[in-house]
C-alpha cells in the first residue's frame, strides 16, 4: 500500500507493523510444524531498533545480525515471501533454504549473514568496514547484536581495532533485557554498555527502543559520523515481549513484569503519536494494518507451495565453487543417493 502521507513516522510505522506482523506469521509457521529446524526466535518488541537504525541505511551498506535477526533484514529491504521460504527451508528462499532463521543472507541487500554464534557476525563489520575504505566508498557496515555479546571477547577487539583504524562502522547493541534466561542485571556490574565503547574511543550512545523518531535520530547522527570514518556504539534499549525462543514460555520472569516490558511497545506508540498529531486516524491505520496483514498471510502460503531443495543439491551454495567438497562427503552422499534411488 501506498502511504497517503509523507509522515517519517508513517513510513516507520509502516515498516514496524510489517516486522511485526511477519513475525507472528513467522509463529504461524513454526505452530504448524513447516519450520526448518526446532529454533526460532522473534524479534518483538524490538521493531524500533531495526526501523530506526535501517531506515537511515543506504544501498551499498552491509551489516550482520545475531540470531533474532529477521525484522533487520525486513528494515533493509528484504522481499519477506523469500524469507518465510528460507525458514521454511525451501529452495526459492533466500540461501536455497540451507541458512534457514539463524543463518540468512544476501549479498546483493548487504547482508552479510545472521549468525548463530553470539557476537560471531560482529568482527565482519570491522572487515567490510575496512574494505568499503579501501574502495574508496561511502559505505558503512553495521553490526546488530544482542546484549548477550556484550560478555563476549570479540566486541572489544572489533570496537579498538574500528576505532584504531577509523573505519566507516556502527555497532547496534539491541539491549531486550536478557540473554536467554538470564537478565542483563545477573550478566553484569555495570549495565551502562554504551560507556564501555566510548572507553575504546568510539561515539556511544543509548536510546529508548520504545520511541522510533528518537532511534532514528540518534541512529542518524552516528551513521553520518560512521560514514566519515568516526565509528559508534549505539544501545538500544527494549524488551523481549516473548521467551528466547519459541518453545521458551520464560518461567524465569514474573507476569507483573512481563506486563510492564510490554507496555514499552514502539508500535502502539508510534500509532499512538500518529493519531495525536491528525497525521493518521485509526480508519487510515486499520486499513494499513489489514492490507499488511493480507501481505504477510501470503507469505505463509508462497513458503507452503515453495520446492522443497533436492537431495543432490545438498552442496550447492555451501562450499565455494572453486572448492569441491571433500571426497568422503561426497562419497557419503553417493552412497545415501543410491540407497535412495533403490528403495
Ligand atoms: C558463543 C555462544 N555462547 C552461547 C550460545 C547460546 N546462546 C544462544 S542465544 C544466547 C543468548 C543471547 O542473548 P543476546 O545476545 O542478548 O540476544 P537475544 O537472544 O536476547 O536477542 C545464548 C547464550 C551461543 N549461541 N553462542
Ligand atoms: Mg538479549
Amino acid at each position: 500500500m501506498r502511504l497517503q502521507t509523507n509522515s517519517r513516522l508513517a513510513a516507520h510505522y509502516h515498516l514496524m507493523r510489517r516486522i511485526r506482523t511477519f513475525e507472528e506469521r513467522v509463529g504461524e509457521l513454526f505452530v504448524r510444524g513447516q519450520s526448518a529446524g526446532s529454533m526460532l526466535h522473534l524479534s518483538i518488541g524490538e521493531e524500533a531498533a531495526a526501523v530506526g537504525v535501517g531506515s537511515n541505511m543506504r544501498d551499498g551498506d552491509t551489516f550482520t545480525t545475531h540470531h533474532r535477526g529477521h525484522g533487520v533484514f525486513l528494515a533493509r529491504g528484504a522481499d519477506p515471501r523469500l524469507m518465510m521460504a528460507e525458514i521454511a527451508g525451501k529452495e526459492t528462499g533466500y540461501c536455497s533454504g540451507k541458512g534457514g532463521s539463524m543463518h540468512i543472507a544476501d549479498m546483493k541487500l548487504g547482508h552479510l549473514g545472521a549468525n548463530a554464534i553470539v557476537g560471531g557476525g560482529i568482527p565482519s563489520v570491522v572487515g567490510a568496514g575496512l574494505a568499503a575504505r579501501h574502495r574508496k566508498s561511502d559505505n558503512i557496515s553495521v553490526a546488530f547484536f544482542g546484549d548477550g555479546a556484550t560478555g563476549q571477547g570479540i566486541l572489544y577487539e572489533s570496537m579498538n581495532m574500528a576505532a584504531l583504524w577509523h573505519l566507516p562502522v556502527l555497532f547496534v547493541c539491541i539491549n531486550n533485557q536478557y540473554g536467554m534466561g538470564t537478565r542483563i542485571d545477573n550478566a553484569t556490574a555495570a549495565p551502562d554498555l554504551h560507556k564501555r565503547a566510548v572507553s575504546f574511543g568510539l561515539e556511544g550512545a543509548q536510546v529508548d527502543g520504545s520511541d522510533v523518531e528518537t532511534v532514528a535520530e540518534v541512529a542518524g547522527d552516528l551513521i553520518s559520523d560512521a560514514r566519515s570514518g568516526k565509528p559508534g556504539f549505539l544501545v538500544v534499549d527494549c524488551y523481549r515481549f516473548y521467551g528466547h525462543a519459541r518453545m521458551d514460555k520464560s518461567p524465569y520472569r514474573d507476569e507483573t513484569e512481563e506486563a510492564q516490558g510490554r507496555l514499552r511497545d514502539p508500535v502502539a506508540k508510534a500509532r499512538q503519536t500518529l493519531i495525536s498529531r491528525g497525521e493518521m486516524n485509526d480508519e487510515s491505520l486499520d486499513e494499513l494494518d489489514r492490507q499488511i496483514a493480507a501481505e504477510m498471510d501470503a507469505t505463509i502460503d508462497f513458503a507452503a507451495d515453495a520446492r522443497e531443495p533436492q537431495l543432490d543439491s545438498i552442496f550447492d551454495d555451501v562450499y565455494d565453487p572453486s572448492t569441491p567438497p571433500p571426497e568422503s562427503v561426497r562419497d557419503r552422499l553417493a552412497r545415501v543417493l543410491g540407497r535412495a534411488r533403490q528403495a
